[in-house]
């Protein structure tokens, strides 16, 4: 383990590296097509899907989910796509000594008869090149593809990062933590 200043110093360079506003990023795994409406996959179920978004127009958008697993072989999830943004990347938010900062995340693994929630504080995606299409009280859809290529979709609600006092600003480089 480093010490505390050093690992401050790291997750800082992670977090800009992970959540700046580069236009582009191409190949990452967490974006995923999804041009043809995918089969959902049995037993897994995805709910309480909402997209958040930005408080600043261009900056990214962060969405949450819980993703259940009934029964079967663990699976994980390899990679989300939501309509409407060109990218979407699993994140994980931690706080060492003190200091919150997040991470991309390759994927996340389930386990059968459990839930895995994204939500504010942890686990949550994190929408690049959202188009204006999306609009506060209207809904999209949100796709996980699993690690055995299999895709559950479900709708999601999208709300404007106003409704929400505990709020992701990810406005800009002013990146603060505290929100997350
Ligand atoms: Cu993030």
């Amino acid at each position: 383990m480093r010490n505390g200043m050093f690992a401050g110093l790291s997750a800082v360079a992670l977090m800009l590296g992970g959540c700046g506003q580069k236009a582009d990023n191409p190949g990452t795994a967490a974006s995923e097509s999804a041009a043809a409406t995918p089969e959902n996959a049995p037993g897994i179920t995805v709910t309480d899907a909402t997209v958040r978004l930005p408080a600043v127009a261009g900056s990214p958008a962060v969405a949450y989910l819980t993703v259940t697993q009934g029964s079967g072989p663990s699976r994980k999830i390899a990679g989300v796509y939501v309509e409407g943004a060109e990218r979407a990347e699993m994140h994980e938010t931690v706080t060492e000594n003190g200091v919150s900062s997040m991470r991309a995340v390759k994927d996340i693994a389930l386990e059968p008869g459990k839930s895995t929630t994204f939500k504010p504080g942890g686990l949550h995606i994190m929408l690049f090149g959202v188009a204006d299409t999306l609009k506060a009280g209207s809904t999209t859809e949100i796709t996980i593809t699993l690690d055995n290529g299999d895709k559950v979709s479900a709708p999601a609600k999208i709300e404007s990062i106003g409704g929400d006092m505990g709020g992701h600003d990810m406005s800009g480089m002013n990146h603060d933590m505290s929100k997350m």
